[in-house]
């Protein structure tokens, strides 16, 4: 299973995955899902978000379980995030079945679309529209780096777009959705390589736009240049500088650069800011610290600065009855403490834990490395992580 889905996307010169919402890879991997579901006689269903599943039990009885994650990728992503909890979930009900457990409530599998919100900039697309938390008038608006629309993408990729929105009859059925996540960190050790989700730090996208002026790089002195580039540089630092003394993170991963061309001054820079914090007040401080450091800039440098807040996740406290009982499924018979810990990586979990009881298990990834080719979980780890989901869904749906 986890063979046939490892080739689809993956550049050969780097390893990496290039599977973005609606691209060829992205249908390839939809179709493995489907696949998937059919093989073990699972009800297969394209929900009105492009969300798939794959049902064990009655759909409409209520109540159901629900485990999966995403497919979709970052640009050059690794082979893990994401898929490591869906084909976990398929495996564990493999495991579930294999033991025997029959289940007392209804099972299913998703995989939910454009969660990494490469190619339309938003992430988890697929669970914010399926728990209102984006809007079909917002979805309609987004455009990816060549002007096409989401919708117009769906459509190319065979997907109806025209249903986008709240699910909210979808939501009033499941009554508990776990996550399996690749960890993208280095919290769990060999002997402990599951835990538990304790939060999702805050995190968000802000999009700094540079206006400056456009000019001859080899006949504009420097005095009279107003150039966005400089002025974005020292944002840059300054996110560094700040986000080290707030114990935060900052990152500018994204820069587009206009007209781009080697012997001309930029006209706009644009850039995009992940910015993400233990809590809210602290990561609300960062940008605007940012902020105040850009405009400041800019005024030296005769550079206008816009500020766009793009998308934003508040804190996710997983502390409740659902994250104690995967603790205790996973404390039963082992020695030691279940490791219990918080990541700053956003999730569908996130998202739906605004609107249904949620949990997230986290698989041991020894260098932490993520959203990279480098990426990586031992095959044990990965076995350990289908072992301990199949005891939480037998917990849960078969008692
Ligand atoms: O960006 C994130 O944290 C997630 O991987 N989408
Ligand atoms: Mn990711
Ligand atoms: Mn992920
Ligand atoms: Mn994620």
């Amino acid at each position: 299973m986890w063979a046939e889905l490892l080739p689809v996307g993956r550049s050969a010169s780097s390893g990496g995955y290039r599977r973005f919402a609606w691209n060829s890879a992205d249908t390839e991997c939809r179709a493995w899902f489907e696949e998937q579901a059919r093989n073990r006689g699972l009800a297969y269903e394209l929900d009105r978000n492009g969300n798939q599943w794959a049902w064990l039990g009655d759909p409409g009885a209520g109540d159901a379980v629900v485990t999966g994650s995403h497919l979709d990728s970052v640009p050059d992503g690794g082979a893990f995030d994401g898929p490591l909890g869906v084909v976990s979930s398929f495996a564990a009900l493999d495991e579930l079945r294999a033991r025997g457990a029959v289940p007392t409530r209804p099972l299913a599998i998703v995989n939910f679309g454009d969660e990494e919100g490469a190619r339309f900039g938003v992430a988890c697309i697929g669970s914010r529209l399926t728990a209102g938390v984006l809007s079909r008038e917002q979805a309609y608006a987004l455009r990816d780096a060549d002007g096409v629309r989401l919708p117009d993408a769906m459509e190319r990729a065979g997907y109806d777009p025209t249903a986008l929105g709240t699910d909210t009859d979808r939501l009033a059925r499941i009554g508990a959705f776990v996550e399996l996540h690749v960890e993208q960190g280095r919290y769990l050790t060999e002997d402990r390589p599951v835990g538990v989700a304790s939060a999702i730090w805050p995190h968000g996208r802000w999009r700094f736009d540079f206006h400056g002026e456009a000019n001859h790089a080899g006949t504009t002195r420097i005095e009279d240049r107003r150039d966005p580039v400089l002025t974005f540089a020292e944002t840059v630092l300054a996110a560094r500088e700040r986000a080290r003394a707030a114990g935060a993170l900052a990152t500018f991963g994204k820069i587009a650069v206009e007209p781009n061309g080697t012997n001309a001054i930029a006209s706009l820079v644009r850039g995009w800011l992940d910015s993400r914090a233990p809590d809210e007040a602290v990561l609300t401080e960062l940008v605007a610290a940012v902020e105040r450091a850009a405009r400041e800039r800019g005024e030296r440098d005769g550079v206008r600065v816009e500020l766009t807040r793009e998308s934003y996740t508040p804190v996710v406290d997983f502390d409740g009855p659902l994250r104690d009982r995967l603790a205790a499924v996973l404390g039963k018979g082992a020695a030691g403490d279940v490791p219990i810990l918080p990541t700053g990586a956003g999730h569908d979990a996130g998202i739906l834990a605004s609107v249904i009881p949620t949990a997230m298990l986290f698989v041991r990834n020894p260098s932490g490395v993520s959203h990279s080719p480098a990426e990586h979980a031992e095959e044990a780890d990965c076995l350990a992580g289908v072992a301990a989901l199949a005891d939480v869904l037998e917990d849960l749906a078969c008692q």
